[in-house]
């Protein structure tokens, strides 16, 4: 392999953490095991539970404050970047639509980090 192909291939890991930082630690609390898009879903359905402390399917940016802690993102930011109803939280549905938008997570976490 070439010097090139090996920092392309190390670029493309880096933005895969990137990924996992924004679309993941938001809602999972933690980025220490980037698995597959199948496995992360299974993880995010778990931890959704787990932040809509009222129970009602949705998470709001006040119960979201906890994982504002874990991120380098406000919980504003979170439910801006999944609400795409516009309704102010986030639905298990958005989460889970979240987790397909991760170009444009990784876009978000870039310009964060510019
Ligand atoms: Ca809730």
């Amino acid at each position: 392999m070439t010097l090139a192909q090996w920092s392309s291939r190390l670029q493309l890991l880096l933005n895969m953490k990137c990924i996992t930082l924004l679309a993941l630690c938001v809602l999972a609390g933690c980025a220490t095991s980037p698995g597959p898009i199948k496995r992360q879903m299974i993880g995010l359905i778990e931890k959704f539970d787990r932040w809509d402390i009222n129970g009602d399917g949705f998470l709001t940016e006040s119960e979201l404050k906890e994982a504002e802690k874990l991120s380098n993102f406000t919980a504003a930011e979170i439910v801006e970047f999944y609400d795409t109803g516009g309704d102010g939280k986030v639905s298990l549905k958005e989460a889970q639509e979240g987790i397909a938008r991760l170009p444009e997570a990784r876009e978000i976490a870039a310009k964060k980090e510019a």
